[in-house]
């Protein structure tokens, strides 16, 4: 995969200075303008096709599907990576935001507004350039698609690879000013991990599977997500917990209180369809 290069002169006088890619023949992407209402870096592109996998993140409590995750795929469902490695140029930032609206058409074209669940979508910080500009195409596929904004939420993924806090609580609070929700995707992985929480407070957590694997079998684990439980009480945060494969896994974060969950115990995700759970059974608003 070739990404563009960042710069990484003054981030603290210029956050967008780490976020703008240095001139250079080895990618396409080259500096544009900002100013004005459109951003001509998002409208580049991607030059390769894909297609929209949904997976349910399910509320085992309300028996319903709280929210399904758009996650892309190739156009014959392969992985993702397997296609960005063939893609000599690659332009993240419009990748990420053909990803939005893919993700949002592909759901209304397959009846995500009479399910009354909601559609997460994963973003990459480091893929938005400037948080307001970013979001203009993701509200006009959102109102074509009668989607609602109360029923976006926002995945920040590869937190820990964000250059800049200043950037990321700048996402938030511009996409929160608009009534979209945030999460904290792959919590307690890496770095995404309580400190973060010090600096700003996302509407979602989703615990990574890390967390949650053998839950039944690890204390340790159990101690440090009944930890995290209590902290989101008292911030007034919502947790998803991850990568459930296991009943076990299921019965004990029920146990802890933690009833939306999402992984292969449930359902996996699933090309251009929105499986429904419980199965058989279509998802109640
Ligand atoms: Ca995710």
């Amino acid at each position: 995969m070739n990404k563009p290069r960042h710069s990484l002169a003054e981030p603290e006088d210029n956050p967008l200075a780490i976020l703008h890619p240095v001139d250079s023949s080895e990618t396409e992407t080259t500096f544009v303008s900002h100013e004005g209402e459109t951003c001509t870096l998002c409208n580049v592109g991607p030059a390769f096709e894909f297609s929209m996998a949904f997976q349910p993140i399910v509320d085992v409590q309300a028996k319903r599907t709280f929210a399904y995750e758009a996650l892309a795929r190739g156009p014959n469902g392969e992985s993702l990576n397997d296609i960005l490695e063939k893609t000599l140029h690659h332009n993240h930032y419009a990748f990420d935001q053909r990803c939005r609206e893919k993700a949002i058409e592909t759901s209304a074209r397959l009846g995500i507004v009479a399910t009354g669940a909601d559609l997460s979508i994963n973003i990459s910080p480091n893929a938005v350039y400037q948080p307001a500009h970013c979001l203009r195409r993701t509200f006009a596929a959102a109102s074509l698609a009668g989607l609602p904004l109360n029923r976006l939420i926002f995945e920040v993924t590869e937190v820990e690879k964000v250059h800049s806090q200043e950037h990321l609580r700048n996402i938030m609070i511009e996409y929160r000013k608009h009534g979209l929700r945030v999460a904290i995707d792959d919590f307690g992985a890496g770095h995404s991990g309580l400190s973060l929480l010090s600096v700003f407070q996302p509407d979602i957590i989703k615990i990574d599977r890390a967390l949650i694997q053998s839950l039944h079998e690890r204390p340790a684990s159990r101690s440090i997500v009944r930890s995290i439980v209590q902290i989101c009480a008292e911030l007034d945060i919502i947790i998803i917990a991850e990568g459930i494969e296991q009943e076990q896994e299921m019965q004990v974060l029920c146990d802890l209180n933690i009833y939306r969950m999402q992984g292969y115990f449930f359902a996996k995700p699933a090309l251009e369809a929105l499986p429904m759970w419980p199965p058989g059974q279509a998802s109640a608003a």
